[in-house]
This record gives C-alpha cells, structure tokens and sequence, in this order.
C-alpha cells in the first residue's frame, strides 16, 4: 500500500488472463471491496430442496451485489471446522446453476472450491475467479487457473478443515502465514496464474491468538504488494472473544475485525453482511478523512 495514501482510497487491481464483459482485463477498485458470500449447502439435497437452495441462492447473489458486493462467492461445500468433504459430483450439481444464473444477470463471481473439477466447471459456467481454500496446494489447481487465465485467492490453512482446529500449532504464525502466502504467490504467477490475492485464513487451523496476531499483521502482507483478503465474517473467534453463540449475531465482532483490517489495508473483505459493511465502511473512511472530507452529495 502506498504509505503516502490513506487506506479508504487505496488503488487495487487485479488481473484476468480473459476479457470481462466490458472488455477489460483488470478490474480496478480504490479502498477495501466486499465479496459477498453466497452458500449453496443445505442439510439434505432432496429435488424438492433443491428447487428451493436454487431460488434462495440466486436471491441472496442478486442483493448482495445490489447492496454493494463487487464479487459474490458461490460455494457448494461448508469448510467450517469440523466439516466433512463433499463429493465434487454433489457440490457441481449445488453450484454450477447458481454461477449460471448470476453470470447471466452481470455479476462478478468467483467460486469458493478446492476441487479442480468444480473449478473447471464453475469457470466454464461463468465465474471468474477462483478462492481456493486449499491455498493451491494442489497443482492441478494451478495449471487450470493458469490454463483458464482466472486469479485466484490463495487462502493459508493448516490441515482439513475435519481436523484444522484440534490442535492448531506455530512457532512464529505471522511469519510462517506470511512465508506461506508469498511462496505460493510466486509459485502461481510463476506458473502463469495471471493474478493472486493472498488470505491469512482466519479461522483456518487458528486459536484466537493466531487470528488476533493475523489481523493485527495485515499491513505485513500487504507490502507483499499483492492484494489481501481477509474473511473474519461470523468465525467462531468472535463467539471466543466476545461471548456470541449464534453465527447470526456475530455482525458487530466481524465489522470490529474487518474495520481494523480495512484500516491496515486489506484490499477485500469476505463478509456475509454487505449491506452493513458498506455503511461501516463508508462512516470510518469518512471520520479517517477528517477535515479533509468534503460533502459527495
Ligand atoms: N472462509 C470460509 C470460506 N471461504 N474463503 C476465503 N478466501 N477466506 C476465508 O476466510 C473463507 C473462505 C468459511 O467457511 P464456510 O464454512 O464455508 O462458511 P462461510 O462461507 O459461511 O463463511
């Protein structure tokens, strides 16, 4: 981030191998976007239900990029801890109309897998970005992001997520996140990924000291000079810190997480309330601003 600039009108970029629809081949944003997140994982998976998860899931994207979302990230397999794998034939089947729909209807999407397979197919049905979990741990992963020209957000996870937070343990965990990140980065655009955004992975083989030292070191990825992603949204560290059961009513512990990462200078924010983080985002840049602020009308 350049230092001279502050945080809320920072310029990012991040790089297609293919057009966007107006042509482009970057998209360029100022200050922190938001991807909205968008599940498609019921329980059970009856026709009945699907019909329903179908409708619900396209309603969902379509008013989080109303409210503001810049990406909406379709995923079809929970990696909550504790979360067991999907089968790539069932998590197809739950993502790829979504992606169909959304595409058609203009929308930015990336596809939250760490399957190729469903990579590969999302890309095809229209999304343009991959969030890879896996952190492109797999190379087959890599050689179809490059093969496809998508970026990707790599995303640091010690483990599975079945087991990732049994026994989370690092000597030095900003360094070894950060060590991580960059091998990786360099590894994909190496290999002809046309672009990356790098995640510490709140939540990802983490206690709550992992995650509290993560945010706290945004500003340490990002002088990598790569864009960084931060997804804190409803994480069981919240309910840790600050006594909150329900994922539901973990809003406030999440804008409290991604306004401080918005302030080091994260370039986007993984968040399920859209509407809400656009609001919080626009009063802090607007107070960070201070007299410099003037009306936009
Ligand atoms: N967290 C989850 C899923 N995908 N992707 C990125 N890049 N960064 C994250 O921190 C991240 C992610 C959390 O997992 P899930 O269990 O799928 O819940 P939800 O998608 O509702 O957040």
């Amino acid at each position: 981030m350049d230092p001279a600039r502050h945080w809320y009108d920072h310029d990012h970029t991040l790089t297609f191998g293919r057009r966007l629809p107006d042509g482009s081949t970057a998209l360029r944003w100022r200050g922190p976007a938001l991807m909205g997140i968008v599940n498609v994982t019921p329980d059970s998976f009856s026709d009945g239900g699907h019909l329903v998860a179908l409708d619900d899931a396209v309603e969902s994207g379509l008013r989080l990029a109303a409210e503001g979302a810049m990406v909406v990230d379709v995923g079809g397999e929970s990696t909550r801890p504790g979360a067991e794998s999907v089968a790539a034939a069932e998590e197809l089947r739950r993502v790829v109309p979504v992606i169909e729909v959304l595409a058609s209807r203009g929308l930015l999407l990336s596809i939250d897998t760490r399957k190729p397979a469903v990579a590969a197919a999302a890309l095809a049905a229209g999304a343009r970005i991959v969030n890879d979990v896996g952190g492109l741990r797999d190379e087959e992963m890599t050689a179809l992001c490059a093969r496809e020209g998508a970026p990707v957000v790599i995303t640091h996870m010690q483990g599975e997520p079945a087991t990732m937070q049994a026994a989370p343990h690092y000597t030095d965990v900003v360094t070894e996140v950060s060590n991580y990140l960059r091998a990786a980065s360099e590894r994909a655009l190496a290999a002809g990924v046309p672009d990356v955004l790098i995640d510490p992975g709140i939540g990802f083989g983490k206690t709550v000291a992992h995650n509290l030292a993560l945010l706290q070191a945004t500003g340490r990825l990002v002088a990598f000079g790569r864009g960084v992603l931060v997804g804190a949204s409803r994480k069981g560290f919240l309910d840790k810190i600050a006594r909150v059961p329900r994922p539901a009513d973990r809003l406030g512990g999440s804008l409290a997480a991604h306004l401080a990462a918005a302030r080091l200078g994260a370039a986007m924010l993984r968040v399920h309330d859209v509407e809400q983080h656009r609001q919080a985002l626009a009063v802090e840049a607007a107070l960070a601003a201070g007299l410099t602020y003037s009306e936009r009308g």
